[in-house]
Formats: structure tokens, sequence, C-alpha cells
């Protein structure tokens, strides 16, 4: 074990307290697809932080004879997340044997629509796990470095992408020999962006709403025997190289093409694995030819990605923001349910709102 993950108290357990986190969702613009156990990824990934998707989640935690949790999304007990988060606690347990003397509620709230389609386990495991170890430096004193790193790894024991949201403007998880310091266990701040990204716009067309048919998890073990695995974990390993250079120098033309290839290329494996699926809908492919037409006949550098879902982010430089709305306004705006899209933009990653402690 990494000596910065490692439990060392010095201070007696709180008796009681409460402590309320901030965390965004991101999105990745080199993919994570597969993994092996547990929670390792076949190939490295980065991501945009995102900012006005978020969790605000508050932890209110009691000395207790035996662990236990409790979960609820906006005071209401929310049963369908459970078994996940009860897997997380149990991946977690060695690395914070603290939590085994605490009774936990945890309630968590999103700023984006519940059940929009967006992932909210990224934000939701990171706000999760930021609030474990801020109780954790509490009671051991260690640094705000140690406390997101650690808050990094064990976010992704509860979800693979939930690394990725503490640290913004962007971020790494997953081994790359060039990259320093990069590897598999957790992510890492990536902040060397040409101005440009600094202030890149993600505004997310809400194409489906609805629950995925596929979950993420059951999509990632399709990769494990998918005809093209090797050869899409080699591609995203020298893709990782690439964007880490576009998003350097400011090369928006590469950056379409790359970010928009990852994009398809990810769709593609859902639609080759066995058993097949897809999850983009008709609304998703209109408005990517109508994406591709508009950056023909504008010249302005507008492109998109998608997660695990039919829902298009739409990328682009801060200066081109009122065009691309009017632009939404005018024709992709047919494709959203019920017209909702959110418009959002590059943050700086999760942070603690509030810590009191008895
Ligand atoms: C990503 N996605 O890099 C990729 C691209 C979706 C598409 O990571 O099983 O929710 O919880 O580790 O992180 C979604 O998968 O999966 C994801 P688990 P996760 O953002």
């Amino acid at each position: 074990m990494i000596s910065q993950l490692k439990y060392n108290p010095i201070n007696p357990l709180p008796e009681s307290g409460n402590i309320t986190v901030q965390s965004p969702s991101n999105i990745a613009l080199v993919k994570y697809w597969g993994k092996k156990p547990i929670q390792i990824p076949t190939n490295p990934s980065i991501s945009f932080t995102l900012s006005k998707c978020h969790t605000k989640t508050t932890i209110s935690f009691e000395k207790s004879d035996i662990f236990s949790f409790e979960f609820k999304i906006e005071g209401k007990e929310n049963i369908a997340f459970i078994p996940k988060i009860d897997s997380f606690f149990k991946r977690i347990k060695d690395y914070c044997p603290y939590l085994s003397k605490y009774k936990i509620n945890i309630d968590t709230k999103n700023t984006f629509p519940h059940s929009s389609g967006i992932a909210s386990s990224a934000s939701g495991f990171s706000a999760i796990a930021l609030a474990i170890v801020e109780l954790e430096q509490e009671i051991t004193g260690f640094s705000e470095n140690d406390k997101y790193l650690k808050a990094s790894f064990l976010s992704r024991l509860g979800s693979g992408s939930a690394s990725r949201s503490l640290y913004g403007p962007a971020a790494i998880w997953g081994l790359h020999e060039k990259v320093p310091n990069s590897n598999n266990e957790f992510a890492i701040e990536h902040s060397d962006l040409h101005q440009d990204f600094k202030s890149y716009q993600d505004t997310i067309l809400l194409i489906d709403k609805g629950t995925k048919k596929v979950s993420s998890t059951a999509g990632h073990d399709l990769m494990n025997n998918h005809p093209f695995s090797k050869q899409r974990f080699f591609q995203a390993y020298e893709n990782l190289e690439s964007m880490i250079e576009i998003l350097k120098n400011g090369d928006l033309e590469k950056f379409i093409s790359l970010s928009e290839s990852e994009a398809l290329t990810l769709h593609a494996m859902m639609m080759t694995s066995n058993p097949y699926f897809l999850l983009m809908k008709e609304g998703t492919l209109s408005a990517i030819e109508k994406v591709w037409s508009f950056r023909k006949e504008s010249d302005i550098p507008l492109s998109f990605t998608l997660d695990a879902g039919a829902n298009l982010h739409l990328l682009y430089p801060k200066a081109y923001k009122q065009k691309v709305l009017d632009f939404i306004e005018g024709e992709l705006i047919v494709y959203c349910e019920k017209e909702h899209y959110i418009c959002d933009e590059v943050g700086s990653g999760a942070k603690i709102l509030k810590a009191n402690y008895a």
C-alpha cells in the first residue's frame, strides 16, 4: 500500500459531526471502457472536470459499536443505490478502519435534474469519498495533497470515473509511461491546459433522460471478451498522449477530431460487443449531423463527445458561447427531451463546504 493510503491516527476519534462536500461530474475526452478487478482500468483516461453539474453531500456520523449507513437523496430514503454504496464501503473498510466505529447518514443532492441521464456516480462517489477522508484528516492530520489523493483512490473503488472528479480543470486516471505519477489506483490533476481549454464550455443536450438499458458496469465487462479490445486499449493509450499535447498547445482542429473519434469509438465498442447494444438514439445521430454541418458552414470550432448514454456533450471555446446557444435554440432543441439542455463548463474539482466535529 502506498504510504498516503495508510491510516495513522494521532488524535482521538470525534464523537459525532457532519461534513458537507461538493463534487462535480466530469466528461472523459479519452474514455475509460474496460476494467480488471478491482476497478483497475484497462487503459488510461483523461477528462474535463465540470462545474455546474455537481453533487452536494452531507455525511453525519456518530460513534457506534457497529458500522451502518443510511442513504438519502434530498432527505428521502433511496434503496436503488444501496447495493453499490454497500459494496463501496466493503471495498474501502481496510483503508478506513475508523469507519467501523461509526453510524453514518449520507444525504445527497444533485444540481442536475434527477434522472436526466447524466451519470451521478462520478460526482456522487467522489463527494462521499472526500467527506470520509475529511473525517480521516481530523484524526490523522494528513496534508491536503494526501487527502485528495486518498479521496481519489477511495472514489475509484466506488466508480472508476469518480476518481477523476476530485481534480480540475482536467484529470488523468490510469498508468501511462510518459505521464509522471500516473497510475491505475487514483487520478492525478492535469492543469497544463492552453488558455482556451481552461474555460471550455460543455453544453449537454438531454436527448434521453431515461435509465440506460445497459449499465456502464455491464458495458465494461463486455470488453473482457471483445474482439477489438486489445486494439482499443492500445489506441486509447496512444490517444491519451496525443490529447495531452493538444490540450497544452490549443490545437482546436486536432481536439475536434480526437474527441469526436473517441466518442464514436466508445459507442462502436458497444455496438460490437457480444451481446451488442446501442445507447445512442435517433436524436443523437441527427444532432451530430447538424453539428458537423454547422461547423463546416460557420467555421466555429464546435465538437461533440458522448458519455455512456444518448446525451450529446457539445464542446467549444467560451468566446463562441452565444453563437452556439443560438444554434442550439434554433436547430438542436428539437432533439432534447422537454427542450432541456444544461450549460456547463470546465471547473476546479471537489471541495469541502463545511466540517463540524463534536
Ligand atoms: C469515462 N465512462 O471514462 C467512461 C466513458 C462512460 C463512458 O467511466 O463500473 O460509471 O462504476 O467503474 O465509471 C462510466 O463508467 O463505471 C465511465 P464503474 P463508471 O467516463
